[in-house]
């Protein structure tokens, strides 16, 4: 068993699909370790993202994950990174096959309503960063 760090983004938390959402995670098997409703600080979203600091999109990404609240979970599963990763999809929601989060409830790369860590090193750093 392994753990990843997976966020609903704003704009997922605002389209009320913070269930659609969990059920998902939820019937793939993962169990929920920790889970919460918050704010994200500018310097917490920064740090988050700190890999795509230098990247044309990065002010507009820290806007819009500061832009309201997000809810932030701890998934518990076999291959937890890789599992949640497939269940989200391809960045892009246009590439994003159907079936995934992505893939079905959402259209645009820069609102795409769930973040999930991309390696069990970021889900440790994530981890720490968001339930310390
Ligand atoms: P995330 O970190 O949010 O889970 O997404 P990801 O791993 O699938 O994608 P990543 O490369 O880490 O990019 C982080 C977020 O930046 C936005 N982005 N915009 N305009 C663009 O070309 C572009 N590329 C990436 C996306 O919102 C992506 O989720
Ligand atoms: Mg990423």
């Amino acid at each position: 068993m392994s753990r990843t760090f997976v966020m609903v983004k704003p704009d997922g938390v605002e389209r009320g699909l913070i269930g659609e959402i969990v059920a998902r995670f939820e019937c793939k098997g993962f169990k929920i370790k920790e889970a919460k409703l918050m704010q994200i600080e500018r310097s917490l979203a920064e740090t988050h993202y700190g890999e795509h600091k230098e990247r044309p999109f990065f002010g507009d990404l820290v806007d819009f994950i500061t832009s309201g609240p997000v809810f932030a979970m701890v998934l518990e599963g076999k291959d937890a990174v890789k599992n949640a990763r497939s269940l989200i999809g391809k960045t892009n929601p246009a590439d994003a096959e159907p079936g995934t989060i992505r893939g079905d409830l959402a259209m645009d790369v820069s609102s795409n309503i769930i973040h999930g860590s991309d390696s069990d090193e970021s889900a440790e750093r994530e981890i720490k960063l968001f339930f310390q």
